[in-house]
């Protein structure tokens, strides 16, 4: 496209040199994320299409855009890459599902390694816009929750009211603003090179820091997710398990679960397990007496749970996640943790029968609970340094600490004073 070779010539020296120096003021950060994904959203027609095919020096349909781009624009050597996406029609329907869309694609994204994501958005506003009421204050709102999004105001001749800027500065969701004209405009009333295109690469630059640390807690987080996925597994196998007619079965299954357990939760994170780290990792929390007798010990002690009277699994579990919903201080994977108890309790197993007649399958189940829980924390802390660039801490360390925190929440679930002497 000739139109397009001719952009580049109009751009100014420094756009080059910023185009090429992208990402140098953040060495680091980069490092960490390799490159910036953008994605531009806006109305149809502002300016989207035309606005990458001035910043990467290529030809783009001056059609429509039908869809996200499968795979964004990019150039060898820049640290920087972005996809196109359709622009909001007027028509109701379509300004829904493009925005769905939108918001699917992001979210699909974002649960990838750290260099895959959505990093930021410039969402395009075309300076001619007449009404404050076009400007999708909510649906910014909304993205911006997930991601820093700058507003570029398209066709900035400069001659129009100038009320637009001010708006979209005020907007507390949208991070800067930045005019710019992707390509030369000839009207009646004025002739106006491009321009801009490097204030908006220097404004998305000067955020590299903090989508670095975004990227990184979302891909932990989505390793995470996965991870507390298996631990749901492995705790209703366990308590299966506990059901088995031989009691040295019970014993031998729930143990080669839990291996199997902490080995899918590894995996998630990309890691090999070694079966020996479990039981050493068990021996280093608790002591002698065993992570099983502390969890029993906390179950006995829950204020309002009378062992004297009969006492079914479903009211003690249920009693043990309302504490543990209402506890304050933070526990890891409190709601997820709260759905998988109620679910337990609500297992036809076990729900109806006295609870002391099972406290031991109930303490094994939720022992690899709170374990797995642990681990997948271990596992998180482990992964954000390693995509950091840290040292790698040593794991049992991490873990100690963790097992800590979390016996100092289930202590607190019992309410002042009680104790367990086992506890170092
Ligand atoms: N001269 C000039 N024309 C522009 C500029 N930005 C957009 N246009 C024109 O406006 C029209 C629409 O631009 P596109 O880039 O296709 O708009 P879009 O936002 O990608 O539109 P959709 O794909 O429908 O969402 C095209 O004819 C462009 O040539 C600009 O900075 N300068
Ligand atoms: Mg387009």
């Amino acid at each position: 496209m000739a139109t397009v070779t001719k952009v580049y010539k109009l751009e100014s020296c420094s756009f080059y040199m910023t185009v090429l120096n992208f990402g140098k003021k953040f060495p680091q950060a980069l490092s960490q994320f390799k490159r910036c994904n953008v994605l531009v959203i806006g109305n149809t027609g502002v300016g989207k299409s035309t606005l990458i095919s001035s910043l990467f020096q290529i030809p783009i349909s001056n059609s429509v855009t039908p869809a996200i781009s499968d795979k964004p624009y990019t150039k060898p050597g820049l640290p920087i890459a972005v996809y196109d996406a359709p622009g909001l029609e007027t028509g109701k329907k379509q300004r829904e599902k493009v925005k769905q869309d939108i918001a699917n694609f992001i979210k699909q994204k974002n649960q990838k390694e750290p260099e895959d994501q959505i990093h930021a958005v410039w969402y395009c506003v075309d300076s001619h816009v007449v009404r404050e009421s076009q400007i999708e204050q909510q649906w910014i709102a909304s993205i911006a929750k997930e991601l820093p999004v700058i507003a570029v105001i398209t066709r900035a001749s400069g001659v129009e009211k100038d009320w637009l800027h001010s708006y979209l500065e005020s907007i507390p969701s949208i991070r800067n603003v930045v005019p710019i004209m992707a390509r030369r405009e000839t009207t009646h009333h004025y002739d106006i090179n491009s321009y801009g295109l490097d204030a908006l690469l220097d404004a998305t630059e000067d955020m590299l820091e903090e989508i670095a640390q975004k990227a990184i807690l979302n891909t932990v987080n989505a390793k995470a997710n996965l991870a507390f996925g298996w631990c749901r597994d492995g705790c209703t196998k366990v308590l299966a398990s506990q059901f088995l007619p031989i009691s040295i079965l019970k014993k031998t299954t729930a143990s080669g679960l839990q291996v199997w357990m902490f080995a899918d939760i590894s995996k998630s994170f990309g890691y090999q397990f070694e079966r020996t780290l479990l039981t050493e990792l068990c021996a280093v929390s608790v002591g002698a007496v065993g992570f099983d007798n502390f969890i029993e010990e906390a179950l006995k002690n829950l204020p309002g749970i009378d062992y004297n009277n009969i006492q079914t699994v479903k009211d003690v579990l249920f009693h043990l996640t309302t504490r543990l919903e209402h506890a304050a201080g933070t526990l890891p994977f409190k709601e997820q943790l709260v759905e998988m108890l109620s679910g337990l309790g609500d297992c036809k197993l076990v729900s109806g029968l006295p609870i002391l007649s099972c406290l031991t399958a109930i303490t094994t189940t939720l022992a690899t609970g709170f374990l797995a829980v642990t681990y997948i924390e271990t596992m998180k802390t482990y992964k954000k340094a390693e995509y950091e660039g840290q040292p790698t801490p040593e794991l049992k360390e991490v873990f100690v600490e963790q097992m800590q925190q979390l016996m100092g929440f289930i202590r607190q679930l019992q309410g002042g004073g009680w104790s367990p002497s086992f506890v170092n």
